[in-house]
């Protein structure tokens, strides 16, 4: 898979991508990821990528020019699956769409910021809005970061047996069941009898009823 991301702080995206399993994805070759400066399609020599909005109001908003020229530049070379605009009032983010995407072989994804992009982008060139839960952050970039690593994660042959994502929470609507390691009695506080008997059998039918649990105390709307 390769993604492309337009950005105006491809910094905050940097080190969330170059770690743990998102760089083992990526030296595996399984994941590229692109990061493009969106300044570099600045309407005039003082990198302007934003403009006070029409009507009046606080805030700036990001230009058609600019982000139409990256857009357009980056479809020269490929065809993507998706063009994904995170923004906090695009679809919520679960692991359905992660799953969905983790199948596509091309991505582009957008980031905005101060009061978003100009709707024209967003009617002509976005094929999908993407948010990752009902609160703001200050710009798409950690949006992002969270988009690319919950797909990128879903890829196969990016985890091993070790980091399955199997047995996640939510991969079957339910949340994971509590882990436990050594050692088996610290301070007194001890592991579940159970998990120490050897048999398997028992031990996973301990762990299905431990996330059923949690799943009713925590989240009784995922098992709607
Ligand atoms: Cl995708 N962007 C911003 N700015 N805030 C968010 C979000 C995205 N998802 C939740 N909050």
């Amino acid at each position: 898979m390769r993604i492309d991301i337009i950005t105006v702080l491809p910094e905050l995206l940097e080190s969330p991508l170059s770690h743990s399993i998102m760089k083992r994805a990526q030296n595996k070759g399984l994941l590229e990821v692109h990061l493009h400066h969106l300044r570099q399609w600045a309407v005039n020599e003082y990198g302007q990528i934003d403009d006070y909005q029409y009507g009046g109001g606080a805030g700036m908003v990001m230009m058609c020019e600019p982000l139409a020229n990256a857009i357009e530049h980056l479809q020269k070379d490929r065809k993507y699956d998706e063009i994904i605009y995170l923004t906090p009032d695009g679809e919520r983010l679960d692991q359905k769409i992660a799953n969905q995407l983790s199948l596509k072989e091309n991505l582009l994804f957008i980031c905005g910021h101060y009061k978003g992009i100009d709707e024209r982008i967003r009617e002509h060139y976005v094929t999908k809005e993407i948010s990752i839960g009902d609160y703001v952050l200050s710009g798409g970039e950690l949006a992002a970061a969270v988009l690319v690593d919950t797909v990128g994660r879903l890829i196969p042959g990016v985890l091993n047996d070790e980091t399955s994502a199997l047995f996640d929470s939510f991969q079957d609507e339910l949340l994971a069941p509590p882990v436990y390691t050594r050692p088996a009695d610290f301070r007194g506080w001890k592991v579940p009898d159970i998990l120490l008997s050897g048999d398997l059998k028992k031990v996973e039918e301990w762990r299905y009823e431990q996330a059923l649990k949690r799943t009713e105390e925590r989240r009784p709307d995922l098992l709607k």
